[in-house]
């Protein structure tokens, strides 16, 4: 296991032990993730802990289904206690960026719906400024390179996020495409110009929605509300 993914698991581990018996919990995605959806699935086997889950994808409820975790979807739940997810970036006035897995169009629904947000990252992911991680767009396949031209007009320096030499499609059969903008020095600024452009689903901006946040660092995960 390397460093960063010890760093993930503890922050993983710490996480599961906001989870209480009863709960709807938000089930995020990514690598720092299934550390918590696998220690999560011992607290419901060991403790037998009563909870349902609500995934952000179609991988994080295969994982949670093979562990044990009884899972619903977002529209069957009256709604969600608290949503445990990772982050691609969070500056230092806890605005994010998430989408680096593809999936943040559904964390963002699940995340709205929830009552608490918390968000796990190992220390890698503290940044004082946001864009060095390429902003993530879901994007309608219609259109979508009329929207890419639009994108590179503007100097956002768009490309499809590909995979094999193919489109990477999201669970919605939406296409991503990134912008490497470098710095983004007004989120707020940003996102209510891209929630304007036509053809785009939902952008990775994660703005004013965390309540904590659990930081992995050497001496340990570091609690922050
Ligand atoms: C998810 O967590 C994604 O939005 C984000 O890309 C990912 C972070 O990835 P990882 O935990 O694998 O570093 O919420």
């Amino acid at each position: 296991m390397t460093h960063q993914d010890e760093l993930k698991q503890l922050v993983g581990k710490a996480a599961v032990q906001f989870v209480e018996d009863g709960m709807t919990v938000g089930l995020g995605t990514g690598t720092t993730v299934k550390f918590m959806v696998d220690a999560l699935g011992q607290r419901v086997n060991q403790e037998h802990l009563s909870i349902v889950g609500v995934p952000t994808s179609d991988r994080t409820r295969e994982q949670a289904n093979s562990l044990g975790i009884p899972t619903k979807g977002v529209d069957e739940v009256d709604h969600i206690d608290l949503t445990i997810d990772g982050a691609d970036e969070i500056n230092n006035t806890f605005q994010g960026i998430k989408g680096g897995g593809a999936a943040h169009l559904w964390e963002k629904i699940v995340a709205i719906n929830s009552d608490k947000n918390m968000w796990i990252v190992d220390s890698s992911k503290m940044v004082d400024e946001l864009g060095a991680f390429p902003l993530p767009l879901e994007v309608i396949p219609y259109g979508s390179q009329q929207l890419l031209k639009r994108l590179e007009a503007k100097g956002y320096q768009p490309e499809f996020r590909m995979k094999d030499n193919q489109r990477v499609t999201t669970d919605s059969n939406n296409y991503v495409i990134d912008l490497h903008l470098g710095q983004i020095v007004d989120p707020h600024k940003l996102a209510l110009e891209l929630d304007q452009m036509t053809g785009i689903v939902e952008h990775g901006l994660f703005l004013d929605m965390v309540n904590t946040v659990i930081v992995g660092r050497e001496n340990g995960p570091e609690i922050i509300h």
